[in-house]
């Protein structure tokens, strides 16, 4: 088994998680930026001030309501702790980290771009020189190995200031700023940069809005004006894309996660519908260019009006995503036979629980499967090409005494997603343009803000409160991976 010769490998990163220099070279604020640490128990918060002085911190979960209180705008507070402040410091350890992913043999190097360190307060006429000299060293640096960089141009990093200021991507003057923004870079990095993702997991804004679109209110209203924002805001960049360099090639980036019936009742089967409903409506309007009926009569029964313009549609239509990409970790299961589930011991605190899956320790089911059927699902509805940008598994590695790391749980994970993935391609005829594991080098977690959740092939000596020398220790994967880049995926 192998690829074929056009199928690239790499590697993922987040600027928000593994950056770093928060405060450094002129950048300002992002949304993360205000984000506290939290735990696989505790949820991480948003801390926050109101003009009269009171200040606070509201928990920010993952599929659950989110609003800060009337008045109240994202701020830093003494007393806390950030952690995208640091990151795992790619801000100044950049040269050595490309350096050991041209070591595995990485193609690509997925990374985002910091909008408010190119832009501080997110639309700025003149952007912050400094912030494009810090991209521009990174590019070189890969061009040196033959990297390609693959650039989301927001990775839940909107600038601190548009939400103070506009209350995040409700407003449309946030499509002004982020075309302007990728104007500028676009031009700026042109011939360096071919391969760009607008939003990271565009679907975020349904499920952690605050993440997904700076919106410290998120009723459905928003999220719904925040979702159709950034399609017309993508429909725009695709065509500006195109214009200034016909090489440019801009994708959507999805959260994908297959959904799988408990049992065969078609009522859960209908569960199973309508999260998918709900997941690809984003890939509906973005890839497919339409619309779908079912979140139409959605916004119907539920009063939501969105602020919109004859044109948007036009956009929305001529300028679909070029390609899709996206991430997927596990499969996820649903039923409406909650209590028969919970009697058989298949009900933990995040859901119900695959019988047949193993989970990790947080509680996410490595399945072997998941990656043929989430490219058979996305390749059947749109017939684009695909690309899958994360997917990686989570652990607390150790690091041993002679700097080795023993993370042989992580190569069983990625053989078995590398195996689903090239079925996909030589049993279905799925068109896949390449794959970036999460993460190439050790980063924060996203979810928990935590250190100890690691997902990268370099272990970063740094703990959950940024202790550590912050050296780089190569993991036994690192090697494993390299094997399989080098054999295009023969060697496993
Ligand atoms: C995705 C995000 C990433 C990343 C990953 C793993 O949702 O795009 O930023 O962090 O999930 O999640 P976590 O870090 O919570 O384990």
């Amino acid at each position: 088994m192998a690829f074929n010769k056009k199928f690239t490998w790499g590697g993922a990163t987040a600027a928000n998680q593994y950056e770093g220099g928060y405060d450094e070279g002129g950048k300002g604020l992002n949304a993360v930026d205000v984000l506290t640490n939290g735990s696989a128990t505790e949820p991480r918060k948003v801390t926050w001030k109101k003009p009269n002085g009171e200040t606070g911190a509201t928990p920010l979960v993952w599929g659950q309501d989110f609003k800060l209180p009337d008045g109240a705008v994202p701020t830093m507070l003494d007393g806390y702790y950030y952690p995208s402040h640091q990151g795992t410091d790619f801000y100044h350890h950049y040269r050595e980290d490309i350096k050991l992913m041209a070591e595995m043999g990485f193609d690509v190097f997925r990374l985002s771009m910091n909008w408010s360190r190119i832009l501080p307060n997110g639309d700025d006429e003149k952007p912050n020189e400094e912030g494009l000299a810090f991209y521009d060293k990174v590019f070189d640096e890969c061009a040196k190995y033959g990297i390609e960089p693959l650039v989301t141009l927001s990775h839940y990093e909107t600038p601190l200031s548009l939400i103070t200021r506009f209350g995040g991507w409700k407003d449309r003057h946030l499509i002004d700023a982020f075309v302007h923004y990728s104007d500028i870079v676009m031009n700026h990095y042109k011939g360096k940069v071919r391969y760009w993702l607008t939003f990271n997991e565009i679907n975020a804004m349904d499920m952690a809005p605050y993440m997904g679109g700076g919106l410290i209110d998120g009723s459905e209203q928003n999220r719904a004006q925040g979702a159709h924002n950034q399609f017309i805001a993508s429909a725009k960049v695709v065509k500006l894309a195109h214009e200034i360099d016909p090489n440019n090639r801009v994708g959507q980036m999805l959260a994908y996660s297959a959904y799988y019936p408990y049992t065969c009742d078609p009522k859960d089967q209908i569960k199973v519908m309508e999260a998918k409903q709900e997941m690809l409506f984003f890939s509906d309007v973005q890839t497919g260019g339409r619309y779908p009926d079912y979140r139409l009569k959605q916004y119907e029964r539920d009063g939501i009006k969105l602020d919109d313009t004859p044109e948007d549609y036009e956009l929305i239509s001529k300028y679909p995503a070029d390609f899709l990409s996206f991430s997927c970790y596990t499969s996820n299961v649903l039923t409406t036979h909650e209590a028969d589930a919970k009697a058989s011991g298949n009900v933990t605190a995040g859901g119900v629980k695959n019988p047949y899956l193993e989970s990790n320790a947080w509680g996410w089911a490595t399945d072997p499967d998941v990656l043929r059927i989430a490219l058979n699902d996305l390749w059947d509805r749109y017939h684009k090409p695909l690309w899958v940008v994360e997917n990686g598994l989570g652990s607390a590695d150790t690091l041993e005494k002679d700097g080795s790391v023993h993370d042989d749980y992580r190569i069983n994970y990625l053989r078995d997603q590398i195996k689903s993935m090239h079925d996909a391609v030589t049993i279905d005829g799925v068109d896949l343009m390449g794959y970036t594991t999460w993460s190439a080098i050790d980063l924060v977690s996203n979810g928990t803000g935590e250190m100890k959740k690691r997902y990268g092939f370099v272990y970063v000596d740094r703990d959950d409160r940024g202790h550590g020398s912050l050296k780089r220790y190569p993991k036994d994967s690192f090697y494993w991976y390299k094997k399989v880049i080098a054999s295009n995926g023969k060697d496993l």
